[in-house]
């Protein structure tokens, strides 16, 4: 493809008549930014315009010319229709990659719209398999996918919470009915017992029904497949049925906002989840800088990915400075045997464009607040 990305900034300067030449390289993000996920879009989209302040500050070159990033930053709602409208607009801008997209739904059906442009894309955050599974060249993610957060989460429930009688929830979205089926393999796998199996959606508000069912099966501990918006007020409810038993997801829930969204129904320790990704003891200090750094650039905590975000566009740049150009076709090659030292680990991506030794986090939640219990390989 002929990928002309670059358009040529002059910035005149008069007062003494020279002028400096800068490439303009577009990157586009793309997230949530609007519905009941937002605070996780805007999460995200704050990581990546971190990530681009940071790069332009530095004054990077490459071939030969001073770079300037501009983002593209679009909002899919969370919805597989508009995620592939936002890929299709960033391609037609011509942006030299993507950031994105948060959610599975959105980010699996978009990276056709990428790949058959020759566009290179990194996910910060959606985990569904099946992403890195289509044979697309130009599909990346930085974190682990459900298989190991499933599979170590149900392990886990069974192994070490102790828990004998499970119920499972999804909100059959690519990534919640993704994360249960895999959560549900590891239970049996264990040699634990699933007493029960319902499903909601990503915008429901009232689960009463299936709460009252599963509440019949006595189970000791309930998994919720999806997203913290629709875990804290299922959490809510739960506690008015009198159903408070342990509650556990995937990374869709292990957000700051969780405590918040739960209100006082959630119980010290009750809320076991996990971030698909994870940082050692050696990057503990270079994580608390980051999320200081967040905290007073945006005057909000970080609620799961913005780290992941920022890691995944400073890789994409970083694969363009080794490739000394912006053009896709010339630094995909570098970007698929990139290693980048980012602030969530080393990223090293396999032959299919997963994160390779990619590593997980579980977390509990203690007087409102997230608090990390162990990072898992
Ligand atoms: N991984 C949790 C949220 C994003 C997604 O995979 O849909």
């Amino acid at each position: 493809m002929n990928f002309k990305l670059v358009s040529i900034a002059v910035a005149a300067a008069f007062a003494t008549g020279t002028a400096a030449a800068q490439t303009v390289v577009k990157l586009g993000h793309v997230g949530p930014t609007t519905g009941g996920i937002a605070h996780l879009g805007k999460d995200n989209e704050n990581g990546a315009k971190l990530a681009i302040d940071e790069l332009n500050a530095k004054g990077i070159k490459i071939g030969g010319q001073a770079v300037k990033f501009e983002l593209l930053a679009e909002d899919d709602a969370a919805d597989p229709k508009q995620g592939t409208a936002a890929a299709q607009k960033l391609v037609d801008a011509k942006v030299a990659g993507v950031i994105g997209h948060l959610n599975s739904g959105t980010t699996i059906p978009a990276s056709k719209i990428y790949h058959d442009a020759g566009v290179p894309q990194i996910s910060p955050s959606a985990t569904n398999p099946k992403y890195t599974q289509q044979g697309f060249k130009t599909a990346f993610r930085v974190v682990a996918h459900d298989g190991q957060l499933g599979g170590t989460l149900g392990r886990y429930a069974v192994k070490e919470s102790k828990a004998t009688s499970i119920a499972i929830i999804d909100d059959r979205t690519a990534y919640g009915q993704g994360v249960a089926d895999e959560f549900e393999k590891a239970v049996k796998g264990a040699g634990g017992k699933v007493v029960g199996r319902e499903f909601t959606n990503d915008k429901a508000t009232d689960f009463n029904a299936i709460l009252t069912k599963l509440k019949g099966a006595k189970p000791d501990l309930v998994f919720y497949g999806g997203m913290d918006a629709v875990a804290g007020p299922m959490l809510r409810q739960m506690k008015q049925l009198g159903m408070q038993v342990k509650f556990m997801g995937g990374d869709g829930i292990c957000s700051s906002e969780l405590a918040k969204l739960a209100g006082d129904a959630m119980a010290d320790g009750q809320v076991i989840c996990a971030e698909a990704g994870g940082v050692t003891a050696d990057k503990a200090k270079g994580m608390e800088e980051f999320r200081d750094k967040f905290k007073k650039k945006f005057g909000t905590e970080v609620q799961i990915y913005a780290p992941y975000v920022y890691d995944a566009t400073m890789t994409m740049v970083a694969a363009m400075q080794k490739a000394d150009s912006a053009d896709p076709a010339k630094y995909l090659p570098e970007l698929s045997k990139i290693s980048y030292d980012g602030v969530t680990g080393k990223i090293v991506f396999d032959g299919k464009g997963d994160i390779k030794d990619g590593a997980l986090t579980l977390y509990t939640y203690k007087g409102g607040k997230r608090e990390q219990m162990m990072v898992v390989k």
